[in-house]
């Protein structure tokens, strides 16, 4: 997978991607020969470097007036365009806006199975529309119901979530693995996770996990699952 990242401010990305498994995966790709091309690999560009203004500005105010700026479609346009050609596979366009359609795990896994995610992250009050309208097809996305001061960390939500699922980028003690799947698929909370010292400042461990039965055990965390699932998000359930 191949992700390009078109933003005003690639710094943001630079320390999350470096610090975290995401970069680990990308620099150290788990199963590829010593010097074929990692499976994974973050590409950063900056949309200013691509204005052609003599201040350099890529925004201007909004027609029809109104708060905030709105970002020109001319350095969006041409970094699109500068970027698409450096590699051969197909780029799958994304814009980060709280229009866009709502991200949740069924998309994540739809977008997994992609070969290139081109990702625009936005500032200002948005986007000049035209753009986005001439970039098609494009899929707008959402991360939530909630207004960030720009799509760099929607973005990132976007790419982590994503690069979790591609095979091989998770270690073992990591990867979401046989148990974990049902919860990520199957529209139900996780059950409770306990793990050393048995007790805890005075609470216990629930007794079920440490009786070695393992049917018990499962039952148990079904329970739960289903239990918290009812309490917290009934949506999930209806
Ligand atoms: C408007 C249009 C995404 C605002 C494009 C981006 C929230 C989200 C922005 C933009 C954003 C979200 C920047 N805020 N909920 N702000 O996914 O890029």
């Amino acid at each position: 997978m191949r992700f390009d990242v078109l933003t005003l401010f690639p710094e943001m990305f630079e320390g999350v991607l470096a610090a975290s498994i995401l970069g680990r995966a990308a620099t150290h790709p788990a199963d590829s020969a010593p010097d074929s091309a990692p499976r994974l690999s973050y590409h950063l560009t900056n949309i200013r470097d691509f204005t052609v203004d003599k201040h350099q500005k890529v925004d201007q105010r909004p027609f029809g007036g109104g708060p905030g700026m709105v970002l020109q479609c001319q350095p969006v346009w041409d970094a699109v365009q500068s970027v698409e050609p450096l590699d051969a596979r197909p780029a799958t366009r994304i814009v980060m806006t709280p229009q866009g359609r709502r991200l949740d795990q069924s998309m994540v896994e739809e977008l997994a199975q992609l070969p290139r995610l081109l990702i625009i992250a936005g500032r200002y009050e948005g986007i000049d529309e035209r753009v986005v309208e001439r970039l098609a097809p494009i899929r707008e996305i959402s991360i939530g119901d909630y207004v960030l001061t720009g799509g760099e960390l929607a973005a990132m939500v976007l790419i982590d979530a994503v690069t979790r699922l591609i095979p091989g980028v998770l270690g073992d003690d990591e990867s979401a693995g046989a148990d974990s799947f049902a919860s990520e698929i199957g529209g139900v909370l996780d059950h409770p996770h306990y793990t050393r010292p048995r007790v805890w400042e005075g609470m216990a461990v629930p007794e079920v996990l440490i009786s070695g039965d393992h049917a018990a055990i499962e039952a148990w965390r079904r329970q739960q699952a289903m239990a918290r699932t009812r309490d917290r998000r009934p949506d999930l359930l209806s």
